[in-house]
């Protein structure tokens, strides 16, 4: 018969408490635990060891160690679960971490200023309308009056675009937005209120203030009895909601082909007030587009009767806008998709 050692659970009580220092993480306290009180355990091995036991008071005593080791035991091992589930939790979580952002992308800088000047020429009852940045010579050059000398038409200042089985110079991405509106022209009858923002194309050699791709605003005004006082009406109140009540425009005689008379639309310095500064050169004034009355001959092309009608027109560049408005040096930098730059204006 196999003897039972009735100090045993003396035992297993010293070797618990010395193992018990041996314990640094949730891992060994698990460990612990499988050994102790696990279903093939320590204690469930000692638990066989009853049935074995024949005088009744060696069992009790046998039976009161048991049980007192299985509550220290137990009592020891939540004790270390509690503690090691506290400094797991704290191990893993840096709380002095700032907390997590939520990324969110923005409208690109252009769009939020051809936005802005879309919804001041809404207000004043105009519609906004697009059209092909591959565009005809015709739409591009012949339909504005731009004589076939004229440089703008040189292979050194337009992109022209290889349409098989077209004639090599008869297609080009457009300098302008003009063609829109020779389009709208061509498909409806006065009045015409219109806008036509949209890409455009130069070859021009990027500089801080060349893009060879750049965005602009036409406008479009044409009925009976439209006047240059409506044309500077328009445009002077367009800048003082784009710029400010207190901003003043001027208009410079010019040359276009497409308007007769032409002018060039001045706006006074936004940073200075006319006073003179960097910005502005010292002359107090700032260029921001051209205009003028359409010329007879455009409206001709494209069946309006200029005896019966007339009509003003403007154009003007977004990135100048954009940059004046947030104070940026280089036009490049609306091109080159730098998130650095770009997540400033979210
Ligand atoms: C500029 C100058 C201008 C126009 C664009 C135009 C369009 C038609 C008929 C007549 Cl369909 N004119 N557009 C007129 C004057 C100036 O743009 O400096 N743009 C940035």
């Amino acid at each position: 018969m196999k003897t039972i050692d009735m100090r045993y659970f003396a035992f297993l009580t010293d070797r618990l408490k010395g193992d018990v220092k041996d314990v640094s993480s949730a891992g060994d306290v698990e460990q612990l635990r499988v050994k102790y009180l696990g279903r093939k355990g320590l204690l469930s091995k000692a638990s066989q060891n009853f049935k074995l036991i024949e005088e009744p008071d060696d069992r009790r005593f046998y039976g009161r160690g048991f049980s007192e080791f299985k509550k220290f035991a137990t009592s020891v091992i939540e004790e270390l679960q509690a503690k090691y589930q506290d400094e797991k939790r704290i191990d893993k979580v840096d709380l002095t971490l700032p907390g997590r952002r939520d990324f969110s992308g923005g409208l690109h800088p252009l769009t939020q200023v051809l936005e802005e000047i879309i919804d001041i020429f809404r207000g004043m009852g105009f519609t906004v309308e697009t059209g092909p940045e591959a565009e005809t010579v015709y739409y591009n050059f012949d339909a504005l009056n731009t004589p076939h000398w004229h440089p703008a038409r040189d292979l050194t200042d337009t992109f022209y675009l290889d349409i098989p089985g077209d004639d090599k110079l008869n297609w080009l991405l457009r300098t302008e937005t003009s063609p829109v509106q020779i389009r709208v022209m061509e498909r409806k009858r006065p009045p015409i209120r219109i806008i036509a923002p949209g890409r455009t194309y130069r070859k021009d050699k990027p500089d801080a203030t060349h893009s060879p791709v750049f965005m602009q605003v036409e406008g479009l005004y044409v009925d009976k009895g439209v006047t240059f006082a409506d044309l500077k009406g328009t445009v002077v109140a367009f800048y003082r909601a784009l710029f400010g009540p207190e901003t003043d425009s001027r208009f410079r005689p010019h040359f276009f082909p497409f308007t007769e008379p032409s002018a060039e639309v001045d706006v006074s310095c936004l940073f200075c007030r006319g006073e003179g500064c960097r910005v502005c050169k010292g002359s107090g004034w700032l260029e921001m587009g051209g205009s003028g009355m359409v010329d007879p001959n455009v409206l001709e092309g494209v069946g309006i009767d200029p005896e019966v009608y007339s009509g003003w027109a403007f154009g003007l560049g977004i990135e100048r806008i954009a940059m004046l408005k947030y104070g940026i040096e280089d036009i490049r930098l609306f091109y080159e998709n730098d998130i650095r730059f770009l997540e400033q204006f979210d």
